[in-house]
């Protein structure tokens, strides 16, 4: 985005340096960066492997050895990050997952956080 500040220039201004007052226009680039979140998914003792993975597969759209790689990441760290998103699909997916554990009756657990 640009941004146009206009800043009035006073006699004794060293950017003027011919004494003229007047106003100048100066322009910048800003970066503008969405924030991102990051869902993160927990471990537990009992949901199965197998469901943990069929989630990841439907919610996440990944590959199956991708979801292998990361249920096993959390069952031996307890935490791993499944992706980054806006705030609103990251929203989305934390209560898909959850949802869809609840229905199966497993305390999965799936969170996001500012990353
Ligand atoms: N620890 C679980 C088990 O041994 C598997 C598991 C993996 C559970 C990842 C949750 O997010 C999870 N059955």
């Amino acid at each position: 985005m640009t941004d146009v500040k206009p800043t009035l220039m006073t006699g004794s201004d060293s950017d003027d340096p011919d004494g003229e007052t007047g106003v100048v226009t100066k322009t910048r680039t800003k970066t503008q960066k969405p924030p991102l979140y990051k869902v993160l998914l927990l471990n537990d003792d009992y949901t199965p492997m197998e469901f943990v993975v069929h989630v990841l597969e439907r919610f996440f759209g990944i590959t199956h050895q991708q979801a292998v790689d990361i249920m096993l990441t959390v069952h031996k760290k307890g935490v791993a990050v499944v992706g980054v998103f806006s705030f609103e699909i990251a929203e989305t997916k934390v209560t898909q997952v959850m949802d869809y554990a609840r229905r199966n009756q497993h305390p999965l657990q799936c969170t996001m956080e500012k990353e």
